[in-house]
């Protein structure tokens, strides 16, 4: 068994290292050193089919040292996925290679995620594991019953998301969640030493994780293992103990084999000392036929497990549809019946409530701040250690992995993760949302409190820049809806796009209804629209968002007043706002010459609309502690201090 391990994890080995040496770019370090423990997973544990990548009951291979994708881009060629072919591996780095740099995640490739920021696919993977377990409790085990594992490594575990994360897990007590470590001890800057010094095993076992500390060379070592983790009863890791670069004479267990081509007398002296007796990228036949074997034996797994999934499809068809158009008419009906002063946080909640009533699709949670995002309603259940009949998760105080974790929930299957923070904390989730918005993962950031109408907090609460931040984000919807009405639509546009996550910024304080009317079609899909005008002939345009269109329409009625006519745009939707026709957006902004904006946060993502010669009304300081209406008048935030400078630019 052990030779034919060898020349197993040998392809694995070279393929890696000379896909990195032809990119002239890469890292070989990683996948030399994990070919071994990798071989024994693929070869005798893993279920997969490699015809069918999006097999529902597949076990999940995360891989969150990303850096080492050419590991992940090896065993996917050799055990027959579609996918990647010997030509991709040949053009690893190059434009519009699926073999890129760090694994990029796509549908039914074999690539379950996209890693490479360290420690992120940790938080996908109890991600995985996670909607497993729903999935499981809806289903029964004869249907789901699947694994994660991901392997880290030293750098991945330093980061602070895995701590957050792998101690949720062993909260959750997440069973078929394995971790195979790398523990190779070297990292970019040299022996990990330099700045760890972690008792790994204390650090795990702390967590509620069992530990089994193996050598990653050694088969009979992996294999066992491997098959102890199969009947665990809580999160395992496996430390392997591993030589980074194995097989390189000059280079292995350095740090110089971590992120550079070896170069190609190296490569030679590998092969000599391994006896790999074939060219770059030859993979002898037999050895080929052999890990298209292993790949193969999945079929068979996944026809076996057809015959039970047949019968239960309809089971599975009515967990995943939804009730949208049905709960979004409803509530735009009750908007027009129950007209009060609303936070659109609590606006959020009404929804809430009436979708998790109607939909089995929603994964609720927030991170500790349940009753101030308003996420949880009177019909969720509560995830809980070993229990997982449940659609709500207490994160706890863990922004970070929260989103990590969704984004593993939402690649797992068709749940639809949504959690809560405030948004100044959307600076601690930044990383996992940017990676939800690059995989079109559909999740939804609920981010309350959204500017320094939360008052009192002060200025470490009060977000100002983030909202341009966010915003700066490629394929990330930022709603800040008005009122109730706004923040159904904008509800309803988070759940209908599948493709792009979606944050709704919403208020902590009350806000006046505005639209008071039932409408079947959704204003807000426009990003922005008009919603107020006080004259068919107008010479000012004022555009706001969220909390501030109700000052926006004070300060049009008092402009008024003096025969200053203007119209209001609410603009819930910057990003969607900008995808509009051109004749759209300038039925919008070229009406009049002169345009202002008020949004209490940074002007920076308004100039654009008003140019050089309008006025971003907004904050580009940290904010203040105090009541939120002091506050407002403290930056000039008020209808009096609008118009008399709204006033002066049309006298100037
Ligand atoms: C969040 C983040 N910070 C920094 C990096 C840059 N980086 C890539 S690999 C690496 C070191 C990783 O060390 P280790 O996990 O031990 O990998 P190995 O050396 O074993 O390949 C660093 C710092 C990154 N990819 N992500």
């Amino acid at each position: 068994m052990n030779k034919n391990n060898k020349d197993l994890s040998n392809a694995v080995r070279f393929l890696s290292m000379d896909a990195v040496q032809k990119a002239n770019s890469g890292h070989p370090g990683m996948p030399m050193g994990m070919a071994d423990v990798a071989t024994v997973l693929f070869k005798n544990f893993l279920k997969y089919n490699p015809k069918n990548p999006n097999w529902l009951n597949r076990d999940r291979f995360i891989l969150s040292a990303g850096h080492g994708s050419m590991l992940l881009y090896s065993l996917l060629y050799l055990t027959g996925y579609k996918s990647i072919s010997l030509k991709d591996i040949k053009k690893f780095r190059q434009l519009n290679c699926i073999c890129a740099g760090h694994p990029e995640y796509h549908a039914g490739t074999g690539i379950e995620t996209t890693t490479g920021p360290l420690g992120q696919g940790i938080a996908n993977s109890v991600g995985f594991a996670i909607a497993e377990e729903i999935l499981k409790k809806k289903l029964g085990k004869k249907i789901i019953n699947h694994k994660t594992y991901v392997l880290a490594g030293d750098g991945c575990l330093m980061e602070g998301i895995s701590h957050e994360a792998m101690s949720l897990a062993g909260h959750l007590k997440l069973k078929n969640l394995v971790m195979l470590f790398d523990n190779n001890s070297i990292s970019i800057d040299g022996p990990t030493n330099l700045a760890v010094s972690d008792n790994f095993k204390k650090r795990f076992e702390s967590y509620g994780w069992n530990y089994i500390a193996i050598n990653g060379h050694n088969y009979n070592e992996i294999f066992k293992a491997l098959k102890k983790v199969q009947n665990a009863k809580k999160p395992t890791v496996i430390s392997c103990k591993t030589k980074i670069g194995y097989g390189s004479p000059n280079k292995s267990g350095k740090a110089s084999s971590h992120g550079s081509p070896l170069g190609n007398e190296e490569v030679k002296l590998v092969r000599r000392k391994l006896d790999w007796k074939y060219k770059p990228f030859e993979i002898p036949k037999n050895i080929l036929n052999e890990w298209k074997k292993i790949g193969h034996k999945g079929v068979k797994l996944e026809t076996n497990w057809n015959k039970t999934y047949k019968k239960n499809k309809n089971k599975i068809d009515k967990i995943f549809k939804n009730n949208i158009n049905k709960v979004i008419k409803s509530e735009k009906k009750n908007a027009t019946k129950e007209i009060k002063s609303l936070a659109t946080r609590k606006s959020s909640e009404l929804i809430l409530n009436t979708l998790t009533y109607e939909n089995n699709n929603l994964i609720g949670g927030s991170a500790d701040l349940a009753g101030s995002n308003n996420t949880k309603t009177k019909f969720h259940k509560t995830i809980k250690p070993s229990n997982f009949n449940g659609n709500y998760i207490h994160y706890g105080v863990r922004e970070h992995a929260m989103c990590g974790i969704m984004n593993g929930i939402a690649l797992h299957s068709k749940f639809i993760p949504y959690g809560g923070t405030f948004l100044i904390f959307s600076d601690y989730c930044k990383p996992s949302i940017r990676l939800s918005a690059l995989m079109k993962q559909q999740v939804i950031f609920i981010m309350t409190h959204d500017s320094i109408g939360l008052g009192e907090d002060g200025p470490t609460h009060q977000p100002i820049e983030q909202l341009s931040g966010l915003r700066s984000i490629p394929n990330l919807n930022i709603f800040r809806p008005a009122d109730r009405m706004e923040t159904i639509e904008c509800w309803e546009l988070a759940l209908k796009n599948s493709k792009t996550p979606s944050i709704l910024s919403l208020t902590r304080q009350n806000l006046n209804p505005i639209r008071k009317r039932y409408l079947t079609n959704n204003k807000c899909s426009l990003g922005a629209y008009e919603i107020l005008r006080t004259n068919k002939n107008i010479k000012l345009t004022i555009l706001a968002s969220g909390s501030e269109v109700n000052l926006a329409i004070e300060t049009s009625h008092k402009l008024a007043k003096n025969k200053i006519y203007s119209k209001v745009i609410s603009v819930p939707c910057q990003d969607l706002f900008d995808l509009q026709s051109r004749s759209y957006k300038q039925k919008i902004l070229g009406e009049t010459k002169l345009k202002v904006s008020i949004e209490a946060g940074s002007t920076d993502c308004w100039k654009k609309y008003v140019g050089n010669e309008g006025f971003a009304f907004g904050i580009d300081e940290f904010g203040r502690s105090a009541p939120y209406k002091d506050i407002y008048k403290h930056f000039g935030l008020t209808t009096e201090n609008i118009s008399k400078k709204i006033k002066n630019l049309i006298r100037n």
